[in-house]
C-alpha cells in the first residue's frame, strides 16, 4: 500500500489522484492533518511530528511505499523557522525510522530552495554548493542528507527530487514564494487583475504539476542500481518570469491585467534561487522528460480552471 502524507497540501491533492489512477484507488491511503472524513476509509488524520502515530498508520495499513509531502513552504516557514525546523525535520524523522523498521520505500520532495545566493544560478549543476539562506532551504538540504544517510547506513529505499516551483489548478496556493503563479492563474480565470508579490523579472525554474507528479513516480519506479544521486535528482520544466506568465495569459484573456507590489521578503527568498536548473543527470539516469512548455501549461489551467466545475478533477485525465 501507499502512503501519501501532506495529501491535501499542493503536491499532495494531484500526486494522491495521480497515484490512484496509476496503481488503483485502494492501495493509495491518504492523511493530513484535517479531521478523518466519516465515508472516506482511504483518508487519515495523520501528524507527522507524532512519531509512534506515523508507525501505528504504516504498521496497520500495511504501507511499502510513503510520499511524505508534509512541510511549511518558504514563505510561511521564514515566518515560523522554530516551528519550521520541527515540522519539516522531525516529520521526515519519524518516517524515515518506521520506513527502516518496515522496510519501506521513501519519496523526498526537495527543492530548488536547497540551493542559495552562493550557487550557480543558470542551469544549476547536479553536484554544487548548497547554502541556502532560508530555513525552507536549510531543511531541504538537511532533509536530502538525511536521506541519504539513511539510504546508505540502513538501507532505506528514500529518493527524492529537486523540485522546480510548481502550478497546480487542483489546489489552493500553499504558502509558498513562487505561488504567485498559482495565484494569478486564479485571478486570471475569474477575470479579475492581479497584484504579483514578485518583481515582474524575476526569473525561477518552474514546472506544471502533471509533470511533476510523473516524474515522481518514475523517479519510485527506477531501477535502484540506475540512481547515482538518490536525494536528490534536479528536475526542470521551464524558467519563467512572472511577465512571461501575464503575456501569455493575455493571449487566452486579453483584458487580464497584472500590476507588481512587491514583497520583499518573498522577493529576497526568489532572489536566493536557482533561475533554471540542469536535470541532465535525471534524463540519463532515468528518462526524466517534461511535457509542459509555458504555452501548453497556460492553455491547460486556463481550461481546467474556467471549465473545472469539481476543484479536485483529476488533471492527469
Ligand atoms: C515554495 N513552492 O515556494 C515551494 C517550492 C521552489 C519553491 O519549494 O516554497
Amino acid at each position: 500500500r501507499i502512503l501519501v502524507t501532506g495529501a491535501r497540501g499542493q503536491i499532495g491533492v494531484e500526486l494522491t489522484l495521480a497515484l490512484r489512477k496509476r496503481y488503483g484507488a485502494a492501495r493509495v491511503v491518504a492523511s493530513d492533518l484535517a479531521e478523518a472524513q466519516p465515508l472516506d476509509d482511504l483518508y487519515e488524520r495523520l501528524d507527522c511530528m507524532q512519531a509512534d502515530a506515523v508507525a501505528d498508520l504504516m504498521r496497520r495499513r500495511d504501507i511499502d511505499v510513503v510520499y511524505h509531502l508534509a512541510a511549511l513552504l518558504s514563505a510561511v516557514a521564514e515566518d515560523r523557522p522554530q516551528a519550521a525546523w520541527s515540522v519539516n525535520m522531525s516529520g521526515l524523522y519519524n518516517v524515515l525510522e518506521a520506513a527502516r523498521r518496515f522496510g519501506c520505500q521513501v519519496f523526498f520532495p526537495s527543492s530548488i530552495a536547497a540551493f542559495g545566493p552562493s550557487t550557480p544560478r543558470r542551469g544549476t549543476p547536479q553536484i554544487t554548493i548548497q547554502r541556502p539562506t532560508t530555513i525552507y532551504g536549510v531543511t531541504k538540504v538537511a532533509g536530502e542528507l538525511l536521506c541519504d544517510y539513511y539510504a546508505t547506513r540502513f538501507g532505506v529505499d528514500a529518493r527524492g527530487l529537486r523540485l522546480p516551483g510548481l502550478v497546480s489548478s487542483a489546489a489552493p496556493p500553499g504558502g509558498g514564494t513562487t505561488d504567485y503563479a498559482v495565484e494569478m492563474f486564479r485571478a486570471a480565470a475569474l477575470r479579475k487583475r492581479y497584484s504579483c508579490f514578485l518583481a515582474a523579472e524575476t526569473r525561477l525554474d518552474m514546472m506544471y504539476m502533471p509533470d511533476a507528479t510523473r516524474a515522481i513516480m518514475e523517479l519510485m519506479e527506477a531501477k535502484p542500481e540506475r540512481l547515482r544521486f538518490r536525494n536528490a535528482y534536479n528536475v526542470t520544466g521551464m524558467s519563467v518570469t512572472p511577465r512571461e506568465i501575464a503575456a501569455e495569459i493575455c493571449k487566452h484573456a486579453p483584458t487580464f491585467a497584472v500590476d507588481y507590489r512587491i514583497d520583499p521578503l518573498r522577493q529576497a527568498i526568489a532572489d536566493s534561487w536557482p533561475q533554471s536548473l540542469d536535470a541532465n543527470a535525471a534524463r540519463e539516469d532515468w528518462g526524466f522528460a517534461p511535457r509542459f512548455d509555458l504555452a501548453a501549461m497556460t492553455r491547460d489551467m486556463l481550461v481546467r480552471l474556467g471549465a473545472a466545475t469539481d476543484p479536485f478533477d483529476d488533471p492527469n485525465s
